[in-house]
């Protein structure tokens, strides 16, 4: 296939020419696509404000490429498979004609109730394949999609909705996850109180749960389909046209709205996902994100699409009906690429070969790593007995704000070296600074990752508020792209992320924000302050430790935790309760008031003899009494 990489030597020979000419390089790629106007000039970039442009005056529209460009060559084939959350339950698959003709429906829908173009469009789904179809009905029609994962809480869900003013929700009655039914629109319903600028909610039918439907403003999903025309044609979308905002966390207060815009985005997803697994045309590939995170965004959705790829979609959890749900499925299927996280690696690794055993997996040829470090024995035991030695395994680091992969293994290209995700994809230009955002040019050293070149799906902006952007990505080193993440860089050359340096902790792959931790935390009627830091955790990678300071005495404690687990589940998500509670008197500060959150992540990792300098410390004798009291 075009634009494929299929040795180490072309690696290096196309990496050269994307750093020397990247503007050849990428034109040559955007070829590949359907515009309704080719693009002036290929890029106009500036770091300082930031202000980045690709494939300027180009005129398209995603959808096209991603279905329309498929039907005469492959309508047929299959273009999603749904897996249920049950095993009982049939799966669906839906081929390139028909989810193009759902889409088009779906584009009407949503034109019927009132959307146009530039408009904003919150989601919050089970994973099932209407999810998908509404997606692209959205970027079909112009509107700027907002997907919000659907563990999140009502009060997420509202300040999500607001900060981006969405004109419409769709949601479902219900969704299954294991053996929970989750009912989603009563979630939405008290959200909704807070929402002034949704007009309306369209309701997939899923669990069949009972549930309110406001007369006026709710609709149902299959009613609208029905009345809905079968053809659509695209709206003309300008290549820097918002394509959708993703909400994530960030090391200070509430999550941010990550922009991402047509053009680049879809040049970008396609390339990588094309290269990072060797994509081939009779692939079944799966990716086990949820939508909800940029992963599914790239990796489920769009990435494959573009590609004319067979995309599974799961619905369930790994552990259900048992802890060998992944590899029945592989097998059911005939997965030949898999896509997951360390954290559901670890778990069933967890849960013994017993699992495993029973199944052929046969049908695999590329194992997908993502969402933070790989540990060494998690990436051997998925080596050895998932991909029993013969399937490379793609550490794939990149985050919601890059859009795609950045730096990963090329599947049978990339010599792999566990738990480092290797090298730089053409066209990325990563470097390691020191505290002073001095470049640190040799081998075999750690340092800040930072980007110094801008690739075609990096963050535009952060929705309706671009200082925050500027400030949060490229103000802490002049003229760089600032990742978050420290970074080792080997005598090779290879990258191995270490993880966050700033206050955002990874949970179980998912991020989460100290400072947003807290401020739920605080909502807690007996508690006066909070700190908390992420600490290492077998299963999640990292848990949640809080310190809490408490205005009066707690005797029953562990009525105590489920209180704080309502509230944070209540104003974040069950994602985001703590796995350690501790009572403190005090917490420990700086003379001017900064909580040095170094030595409570000390504290909390179990490892006292070495606090650094603490000196600047307000009260020392605080850090005594955490360290005995410490669980
Ligand atoms: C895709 C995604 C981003 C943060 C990132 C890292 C961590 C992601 C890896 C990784 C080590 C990896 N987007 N991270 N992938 N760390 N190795 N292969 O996860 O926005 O939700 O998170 O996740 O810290 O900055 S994200």
């Amino acid at each position: 296939m075009k634009h494929q990489i299929k040795s180490l030597e072309q690696y290096h020979s196309d990496y050269k020419l994307s750093i020397e000419n990247p503007e050849i390089f990428w034109a040559d790629i955007a070829e590949t696509f359907v515009w309704k106007k080719k693009w002036d000039n290929v890029l106009d970039w500036n770091f300082e404000k930031p202000d980045i442009k690709w494939f300027i005056n180009g005129k398209l529209n995603i959808t096209e490429n991603c279905l329309d460009r498929h039907l005469e060559i492959r309508g047929d084939k299959p273009a999603i498979i749904w897996e249920p959350n049950s095993s009982d339950e049939p799966n669906r698959i839906i081929t390139y004609k028909e989810l193009h003709e759902a889409v088009c429906r779906f584009s009407n829908v949503l034109q019927n109730n009132g959307i146009v173009k530039g408009d904003r469009v919150c989601l919050y789904m089970p994973m099932v394949p209407e999810l998908t179809i509404a997606v692209l009905a959205c970027a079909r029609v112009g509107a700027i999609h907002s997907v919000v994962f659907a563990g999140f809480s009502a009060q997420s869900l509202s300040d999500r909705i607001n900060d981006s003013d969405c004109k419409i929700l769709i949601t479902a009655d219900g969704l299954f996850r294991g053996n929970k039914t989750v009912n989603l629109k009563e979630i939405c319903d008290e959200a909704l109180k807070t929402t002034p600028s949704i007009e309306k909610v369209i309701v997939y039918k899923r669990t069949a749960d009972t549930i309110d439907m406001k007369m006026g403003r709710d609709v149902w999903w299959h009613s609208e389909m029905n009345k809905a025309a079968t053809k659509f044609d695209a709206i003309e979308m300008d290549s820097e046209d918002e394509l959708f905002i993703l909400y994530t966390s960030g090391s200070t207060g509430k999550p941010k709205g990550v922009v991402h815009t047509c053009a680049g985005y879809m040049v970008y997803t396609y390339y990588t996902f094309l290269n990072v697994f060797q994509y081939e045309e009779d692939d079944i590939f799966w990716c086990t994100a949820d939508v909800g995170w940029v992963t599914g965004h790239s990796y489920i959705i769009y990435g494959p699409l573009l590609n004319g790829a067979t995309t599974v979609m799961f619905e369930g959890i790994p552990t259900y009906p048992d802890a060998g749900r992944f590899w029945a499925t592989i097998d059911k299927l005939q997965v030949s690429k898999f896509y997951t996280a360390p954290t559901a690696i670890r778990s069933l690794m967890a849960s013994g070969l017993d699992f495993v055993k029973p199944y052929k997996l046969d049908s695999l040829k590329v194992l997908g790593s993502v969402g933070e470090p790989i540990n060494e024995e998690a990436w051997f035991w998925y080596h050895d007995n998932i991909g029993k030695e013969r399937c490379p395994i793609v550490d794939t680091w990149w985050q919601t704000e890059t859009g795609g992969i950045l730096i990963s293994p090329i599947a049978y290209v990339t010599p792999t070296k566990p738990t480092f995700a290797t090298l730089p994809l053409p066209g990325v230009q990563p470097i390691l600074v020191n505290q002073q955002g001095e470049e640190i040019v040799e081998n075999g050293v750690e340092g800040l990752l930072c980007m110094k070149f801008p690739w075609p799906s990096i963050i535009r902006t952060t929705y309706g508020d671009h200082e925050r952007c500027r400030q949060a990505y490229f103000s802490t080193f002049k003229n760089l792209y600032f990742t978050g993440d420290g970074c080792r860089r080997d005598e090779d050359g290879y990258y191995r992320i270490i993880g966050r340096v700033d206050d955002v902790m990874n949970v179980s792959g998912h991020r989460l924000g100290t400072a947003e931790v807290e401020n739920a935390i605080n909502e807690h009627p007996n508690i006066i302050e909070s700190a908390v830091v992420g600490y290492p955790h077998d299963i999640k990678g990292q848990g949640i430790y809080a310190f809490v300071i408490c205005d009066k005495q707690v005797n029953d404690i562990s009525l105590f935790t489920k209180e704080v687990n309502e509230v944070i589940s209540k104003i974040i998500s069950p994602i985001a309760k703590p796995d350690r509670i501790q009572i403190v008197s005090g917490l420990p500060k700086t003379r001017s008031g900064k909580i040095m959150r170094r030595i409570l992540r000390k504290i909390a990792e179990g490892d006292f003899s070495n606090l650094g300098d603490t000196s600047t410390l307000l009260d020392p004798t605080v850090v005594d009494e955490i360290i005995r009291n410490r669980k």
